[in-house]
């Protein structure tokens, strides 16, 4: 499964899959040499031409390109001689074994000569920075401390630049949220210093203006800030735009899964898209492709085209017969060229190609680009507009899923409901745009405080779903409980009055071993649901 590497583990990592890669080239070049000499029947030059394939295709990756290409001349000889009458290939053989043993020294000068790996650049991770506030209203700047502590936010509160600048020296915020014109007179424009800082450091840039000038935005525009907000301060849109930017710049950057029949390879790929903050699941048994897809549910695949056992296009045609997996980007990376031959793959599944030799750098964009393509798309279909949460029918389909993956491993599978108390009267009283304001903070909430592994969807208007892996009916009541607890004390300013709103949750879970499918354990959430409201509501069953 999935682990999230330091930098030390994937450096360290790359260089041990160096190494292995180094010393296996030797052996395998002499056994190319030792089946080209004991050619009896065609066999040998089957095996011969796939061990030429992926040399060609894995010397590039660990920069050896010159032994790739060696190693791909071989390929085609291999081929050509393939294609000859017994008679011929007699003739040509010593041609191909010159070349054999001239790739056996080449291997030997080059790994005398290997250049040390070089070490890329890591992104820091975001997680538990906190969020800097410099506010000359004090008032509003205890507010806002409280509602994103709300949110489980860290707060740092500070007085002014100079301040700013110097905690800058040992900490890193994850966001700045600054008012442009400090009471002094000071301008957040003029720390030309302080805004370079906090470029390099990738910290996010919010502004806070008392006055919407074109001139000021157009400053802000310059300065990457990434929020532009107007006096009077729209706290919960605040509040959810800054989830939404520390969501993009941490974590996961998505899930790619890998099919190489070279272990090798298939390692060095991870690693390289590790780097990028790319989760992987490497393919060991072919056979197992189906069931790991739907328990990694990954963006992409990364498959190469010729395997000993199966092609990747038959894998392709396999994976497609899965409906839950048929929208599933596949991406071949092959050292394939002939543009015949990847059209026919594409005819059966593929929708991209990337061609091998390929260098780490050119892989990662080549991957990040096709992944950002492919979760963009997923998020237009399965994301609900106002909230970013999952859509009704996908996630129900992801708690059917999760409930598959339950009864194979025995983890307890949790389900929680939730609905907003008296939103109707919200609505009526403020306004359905208020309305709106509390639904998306709601949701904001939930985003914060699940776990990775949980989902969060909107299943009707003011109805939430928590599809909870690996969690009982005690840690669910639990979680549901301190989400509402958060919820109660947010505030919502309206021209009318500052109000507050409270939710009503059922819990279901597969501890109780009633619940035969996800259908049925949704229905006892929801079951459990109204048993609060009937009990007075504010409150989980
Ligand atoms: P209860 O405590 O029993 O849940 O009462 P309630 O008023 O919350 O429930 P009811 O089902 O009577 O009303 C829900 C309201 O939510 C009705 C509907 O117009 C409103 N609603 C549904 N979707 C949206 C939305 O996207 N935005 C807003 N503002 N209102 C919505
Ligand atoms: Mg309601």
């Amino acid at each position: 499964m999935p682990t999230s590497k330091t930098q030390v583990d994937i450096s360290e990592a790359f260089g041990r899959i160096r190494q292995k890669f180094e010393q296996s080239l030797p052996e395998r070049a002499e056994t190319m040499l030792t089946l080209a000499l004991n050619l009896t029947k065609g066999n040998e030059l089957g095996q011969l031409k796939a061990e030429a394939h992926k040399l060609a295709g894995a010397c590039g990756t660990f920069g050896y390109a010159e032994l790739g290409k060696m190693a791909r001349q071989i390929e085609q000889r291999v081929i050509d001689i393939g294609s000859l009458s017994a008679e011929l290939r007699e003739l040509k053989m010593p041609e191909l074994n010159q070349q054999l043993y001239q790739f056996k020294q080449s291997v030997a000068h080059a790994l005398n000569f290997s250049a040390p790996v070089t070490e890329a650049q890591i992104n820091k991770s975001n997680e538990q920075r906190p969020i800097w506030l410099m506010l000359s209203n004090q008032q509003l700047s205890d507010e806002l401390v409280s509602q994103l502590k709300a949110f489980g936010h860290a707060v740092v509160q500070l007085t002014d630049f100079e301040s700013c600048l110097k905690r800058l020296q040992t900490e890193t915020p994850a966001l700045l949220f600054s008012e442009i014109q400090q009471a002094d007179g000071s301008d957040l424009f003029k720390q030309n210093f302080l805004l370079n800082s906090l470029q390099q450091q990738q910290c996010r840039l919010m502004v806070f203006s008392e006055q919407d000038e074109f001139k000021l935005r157009i400053k802000a525009a310059q300065q990457h800030a990434d929020d532009f907000f107007v006096s009077p301060l729209d706290v919960p849109n605040m509040i959810s735009r800054i989830a939404e930017l520390l969501e993009h710049s941490s974590g996961s950057k998505g899930r790619v899964y890998i099919v190489d029949d070279d272990a090798m390879l298939a390692e060095h790929y991870a690693l390289v898209l590790n780097r990028i903050g790319i989760e992987t699941v490497i393919n060991k048994h072919p056979q197992k492709i189906v069931e790991e897809l739907i328990n990694f549910q990954p963006d992409l695949i990364l498959m190469d085209m010729y395997m000993p056992h199966y092609t990747g296009a038959e894998l392709a045609g396999v994976i497609r017969q899965y409906p839950p997996l048929r929208r599933l980007p596949i991406v071949f990376l092959s050292s394939e060229q002939n543009k015949n031959v990847q059209n026919r793959a594409m005819e059966h599944g593929a929708d991209d190609f990337i061609t091998k030799p390929i260098n780490d750098s050119q892989l990662a964009q080549a991957v990040k680009v096709r992944l950002a393509r492919s979760i963009q798309i997923k998020t237009l279909v399965e994301k609900d507009n106002l909230t970013g949460l999952i859509k009704h029918s996908a996630i129900k389909d992801l708690a059917e899923l999760e409930f598959e993956r339950t009864q194979r491993s025995a983890k307890p599978l949790s389900i929680v409901m939730l609905d907003i108390d008296h939103f109707k009267k919200v609505n009526d009283t403020y306004g359905h745009a208020t309305g709106d304001v509390v639904i998306t903070a709601l949701a904001t909430l939930l985003k914060k405080r699940i776990r990775k592994t949980d989902r969060a969807g909107r299943y009707g208007g003011e109805e939430f779903m928590l599809v909870l892996p690996d969690c009982d009916a005690a840690q669910a009541r639990e979680l549901a409980r301190q989400i509402l607890a958060s919820f109660a004390v947010l505030h919502f300013n309206t021209a009318i009055e500052q109000f507050s709103c409270t939710f009503s949750a059922g819990v279901a879970s597969t501890c109780d071993k009633k619940y035969n499918n996800a259908e049925q354990l949704i229905i006892g959430a929801d079951d459990a649901l109204y048993k609060a409201k009937h009990a007075g509501r504010n409150q989980v069953c």
